[in-house]
């Protein structure tokens, strides 16, 4: 408990109305009852500015609010009710949900502000039951969990073998395989159907698709689930993902110590997830690890072909195995269901628009011609088939809201935000609000292509020094698979089912994507 304590109060400091509390981000007290002392304190700021204290939202009583959230079901429809919440507020409002107390932001405007305000050491909402795992069971933070120095150190390592744009030529020839394997996969199923289609709910080959993908970049090595035998621990490995994901969401609002002390079941059920992961990796590492330790000694490393991540940062030796571990573990979790739910999305929005799927298939065909086999090359040559996948983002992003706690006094909608608050960007509402987005509700990739303004628009990967560690693996993986589907099957709807998202920690499609694939020639 006393943990618990501690994290919460160098948390959420400044929102303890009134009081200072000594806590590493808390640097003034609050002064916004007294506009005259507050312009003396924060003489950047004209009087006109409204202070803190009347920002409007639920944010007097975090039980009562954590209460009708319970009502909504609040825990499958954080997105919606975000939105309603705008809707009734405005652009900006507070709020307090049990101890998370948060402004609320949905204007890029407002996103621009925020972000030049997170400081050195930028920091999101902390999930506190991926934090309590890792304590419990005495693991190191990867760089997702990580604060502070140690967070940047280990992150501008990771950032040169995992972000940067020149390592992108390293993972297309394993990620190019990995999407001719599924495509061949395809091929059989519609050949074995014997009606020239396969109509199939996607969603597991698209996770196998997935992991076999990032499985290959990190370790440099397939798993081999493309194939007709699928390995159990495999998929237990890609249960345990989603799982660990839905048994976080109840824990968000409850502290995790009280659950464990309770015995309750989601505790339980979180940390066997979160065993069968870490176990999972840690088998994958040691293998790596004791075949560079072999090699090493009989030819001192010299490979002409790229090895993967994880052994690039082991010769390396700029961080710690331990810290090695623990972000090559994130990455790998964090890679399964983000992209394949994406290019479902991406999937099931193509299925409802034939004239863009023909428009995409054009723009793949005249790049594959014209690159002249240098796929790399090919991936700079297909913007509308990127701006696709910022348009699924859009609609569909992985992350409901983008956060960061403030690292200095603001002013947002004219309100005083002050330094140490948590603000959250409703990346969802934005995507779907149509002040932002005219005509959100089409699926419109060329709206990327315009020259209007994308001015912190485009952020399903959040922003900065932050943002998405997996994002440059996540692109390229999620390009070559929509440039393989585009260029061997047509992707039609069998159904016009229509599918919103609902709300496991990260947005997933609220009942299964159900869709008919048919091979583009009939030769094959
Ligand atoms: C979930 O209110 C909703 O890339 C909360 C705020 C919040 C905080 C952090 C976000 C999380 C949300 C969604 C899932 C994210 C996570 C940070 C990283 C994580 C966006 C929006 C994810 C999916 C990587 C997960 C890696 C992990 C499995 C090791």
């Amino acid at each position: 408990m006393a943990r618990w304590r501690v994290c919460l109060r160098s948390q959420v400091p400044s929102l303890v109305e009134g009081a200072t509390v000594k806590g590493t981000r808390a640097r003034r007290c609050h002064t916004d009852s007294l506009p005259a002392i507050r312009e003396s304190v924060y003489p950047q700021f004209p009087s006109s500015v409204r202070p803190f204290k009347e920002l409007p939202g639920p944010w007097k009583n975090g039980l009562a609010t954590l209460y009708n959230f319970w009502k909504q079901d609040g825990m499958k429809n954080l997105h919606n009710i975000m939105v309603n919440n705008f809707n009734n507020f405005g652009p900006i409002y507070r709020e307090k949900i049990g101890y998370y107390d948060s402004v609320n932001i949905i204007n890029p405007e407002d996103a621009a502000i925020l972000f030049k305000a997170e400081g050195h050491y930028p920091q999101r909402l902390r999930v506190e039951p991926w934090v309590a795992y890792r304590d419990y069971r005495h693991r190191e933070y990867g760089v997702l969990l990580k604060e502070g120095e140690d967070w940047r150190s280990n992150r501008v390592v990771l950032n040169k073998e995992v972000i940067a744009p020149k390592v992108q030529g390293n993972f297309v020839p394993l990620l190019e395989e990995v999407g001719q394997d599924f495509v061949a996969r395809v091929h059989k199923k519609i050949e074995r159907s014997g009606q020239n289609k396969w109509t199939i709910d996607l969603h597991q080959e698209l996770f196998k698709y997935a992991l076999e993908s990032v499985g290959s970049v990190l370790y440099g090595e397939r798993f081999g689930l493309l194939q007709d035998h699928i390995d159990p621990e495999a998929k237990r490995f890609i249960d345990s993902i989603t799982t660990m994901f839905q048994t976080t969401t109840p824990m968000l609002y409850i502290p995790p110590g009280l659950l464990r002390r309770l015995g309750s079941r989601v505790w339980r059920d979180h940390m066997e997830a979160w065993d069968i992961i870490f176990n999972q990796a840690d088998r994958c590492i040691q293998n790596i690890y004791r075949q560079l330790r072999r090699s090493r000694k009989e030819e001192a490393g010299e490979q002409d072909k790229y090895p993967g991540v994880l052994a690039q940062l082991l010769m390396l030796d700029k961080l710690s195995i331990e810290d090695i571990k623990a972000s090559i573990t994130e990455l790998m979790a964090g890679g399964v269901d983000t992209t394949s739910t994406t290019l479902l999305w991406t999937l099931y929005e193509l299925s409802r628009s034939p004239d863009l799927q023909e428009e995409l298939r054009a723009e793949v065909l005249s790049a594959r011609h014209s690159s002249e086999g240098d796929t790399t090359l090919m991936l700079k040559r297909v913007p509308l088939l990127k701006a696709a996948i910022k348009e699924t983002l859009r609609l569909h992003p992985v992350a409901v809201s983008l956060q960061r706690y403030t690292t200095e006094d603001i002013v947002m909608q004219n309100y005083h935000i002050p330094a140490g608050t948590l603000v959250q960007l409703g990346l969802y509402a934005m995507g779907r609000n149509h002040r932002v987005f005219p005509h959100p509700e089409m699926y419109k990739p060329s709206r990327w292509l315009r020259s209007e303004t994308h001015y912190f628009r485009s952020l399903g990967f959040g922003f900065g020094p932050r943002q998405c560690l997996g994002r440059r693996i996540a692109e390229t993986e999620m390009q070559l698979f929509l440039i393989h589907m585009l260029e061997n099957f047509r992707i039609e709807r069998p159904n016009k089912v229509k599918v919103k998202s609902t709300f496991e920690l990260i947005l997933v499609p609220d009942k299964p994507i159900v869709l008919t694939l048919r091979p583009l020639s009939g030769s094959q």
